[in-house]
């Protein structure tokens, strides 16, 4: 397995907000994770861990087991602190155990301004254009402040002189000058920023602009997903933090006596893991779960795979696939299209308001074309195992992602990892970072022309099989060998590269 942290700094602490263990109590099961019961607290009432199922978190827990690490994340289960040591360290796998989870505290006011306050009202819409959608409440900045320190000054608890720091996403905008602060000088520090990096015409609308990207400059290495995000963050910080010095040939930035070298690496999937689960399900599996949706058979299915964000462009995929109906009657009965949306972030109006609107919009189209033995529009929030998934995937003969925006967007990446006979059709966003590297192989769309998008969804359908082929052997193969091992991989190479106390001992 690649993706085993060969490669990986001999010190490794990794930094998230989302935990890659949860200890909750049985009364409340969480249904939506993997468990392993048979776990009890220290008051003697039965728990369950919640294991990572795919994702970053999944892929990085092998290696930071492989490096014997700290996890430094937020503790949100609720028995997560029945069994942590009185630094709020507990040592996982819960069976197998070979690292230190530690876990931060956050009361639900923290959480409230903090995650779903400034991180996702702000940065979220922010980094994805919507400025109209920022909801800025200056004390939730106070809160964002004080959490980034909370985190920061525990790593600063576990670092060692040759530790190297990566940190996760955009809830930790702050931490990096904060951990660059509270740790030795030889102490490497990275950060993946997981979301799109927007242009200075839009960072201009970011409140505290000029801290974030002051804390953001704390890194040695400062990761986004493609040249554009890079290219955007550099404007950004040449155009408001007049102090700075950008060297445009290198991508690096000189700022405050510190040097960070801004890259692109996107990121990739475990792509042999979900070929295999795609393998692993047999013909009756595939007809069987879409005979639990009503879905004939004979149907040609078409897919889309998203969480419930205004981001994924929901709406609009609807409002071509109405105009897709319309155009082409003959493809009544006989094309159905399974929406897959998982809810996230419900406690947030906007998105409250987005479910409903694309409920209701799915409800309208159904009405319009339904027969007694048909339905145009499969929709489900149901929660699907990774098995069921790629099933989904794998019988899916046109996959749509069109999101209106997107740092990267995996589900293009598992679609065709888990079409392993070859003969699936892509329609491709052209405004997600997927695109880079798949787009000459997809069929592009932009996804808000709904008379294009109609158009492409015939043509996908119309497609010669050995068309259909041609395109997918060249998009495995990209998919294949840029894998979330390769990914990682590669910041630790950079990393390596980067790393401080080699530097500083080669100075003496
Ligand atoms: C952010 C960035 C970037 C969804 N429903 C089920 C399920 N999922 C999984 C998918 C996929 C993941 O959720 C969604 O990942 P995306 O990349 O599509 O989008 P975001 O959640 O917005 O992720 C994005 C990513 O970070 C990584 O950097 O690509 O641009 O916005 O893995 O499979 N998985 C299962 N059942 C479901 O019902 N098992």
């Amino acid at each position: 397995d690649e993706a085993d942290g060969a490669n990986c700094p001999d010190s490794l602490i990794v930094v998230s907000n989302r935990q890659p263990y949860r200890h909750e109590y049985d009364d409340e099961p969480d249904s939506e994770r993997t468990e392993i019961a048979g776990e009890r607290s220290a008051d003697d009432r039965p728990m369950s861990v919640d294991e990572p199922t795919g994702g970053l978190t999944a892929g990085l827990d092998p290696v930071v087991q492989h490096a014997q690490g700290t996890w430094i994340a937020w503790g949100d289960g609720d028995a997560d602190f029945a069994v942590t040591d009185d630094q709020n360290c507990v040592a996982v796998p819960p069976k197998a155990e070979s690292y230190t989870l530690r876990r931060i505290d956050l009361s639900e006011e923290a959480v409230d301004s903090y995650y779903y306050g400034f991180s996702n009202q702000v940065l979220w819409p922010m980094c994805h254009g919507f400025t109209d959608r920022i909801a800025y409440q200056p004390n939730q900045f106070d809160w964002y402040r004080r959490v980034n320190e909370r985190f920061a000054s525990a790593v600063g608890e576990h670092a060692r002189a040759d530790s190297t720091v990566w940190v996760q996403d955009y809830h930790f905008g702050l931490a990096p000058r904060l951990i660059r602060d509270a740790v030795p000088d030889t102490v490497t520090v990275a950060q993946f920023w997981h979301i799109p990096w927007p242009t200075p015409q839009t960072f201009r609308a970011c409140p505290a602009g000029g801290e974030l990207l002051e804390g953001l400059l704390g890194n040695d290495l400062l990761a986004f997903h493609v040249t554009d995000y890079v290219e955007n963050f550099l404007d950004c910080v040449g155009r408001y933090l007049p102090s700075a010095v950008v060297d445009r040939n290198r991508n690096i930035i000189h700022y405050d006596g510190e040097t960070t070298s801004v890259v692109a690496t996107p990121m990739g999937i475990d792509a042999e893991s979900y070929d295999r689960d795609a393998r692993s399900a047999g013909a009756k599996r595939r007809s069987s779960l879409l005979e639990a949706y009503d879905v004939s058979p004979e149907n040609v299915v078409g897919l889309g795979v998203d969480r419930l964000d205004y981001t994924k462009g929901i709406p609009a995929r609807l409002a071509a696939l109405e105009r897709f109906f319309e155009t082409n009657p003959e493809w009544r009965g006989e094309f159905t299209f399974v929406q897959k949306a998982t809810p996230s972030r419900t406690q947030i109006p906007a998105y409250q308001r987005y479910g409903d609107r694309v409920r209701n919009a799915v409800d309208r189209i159904n009405r319009r074309f339904e027969t007694d033995s048909w339905r145009p529009i499969v929709y489900t929030e149901d929660y699907l195992e990774s098995t069921e998934l790629c099933a989904l995937y794998r019988r899916a003969d046109v996959m749509v992602v069109s999101p209106l925006v997107d740092g990267m967007n995996l589900v293009a990446q598992e679609y065709i990892a888990a079409s392993v006979d070859g003969d699936g059709a892509l329609l491709l966003s052209d405004r997600v970072g997927a695109n880079e590297r798949l787009g000459s192989h997809a069929l592009s769309i932009d996804p808000t022309d709904v008379d294009e998008f109609a158009d492409r969804i015939n043509e996908a359908l119309s497609m010669s099989s050995q068309d259909r082929q041609r395109r997918m052997d060249v998009l495995r193969q990209r998919v294949f060998e840029n894998d979330l091992g390769s990914w990682m991989n590669e910041q630790f190479d950079h990393m390596r590269r980067l790393d401080r106390k080699a530097a500083l001992d080669s100075r003496k």
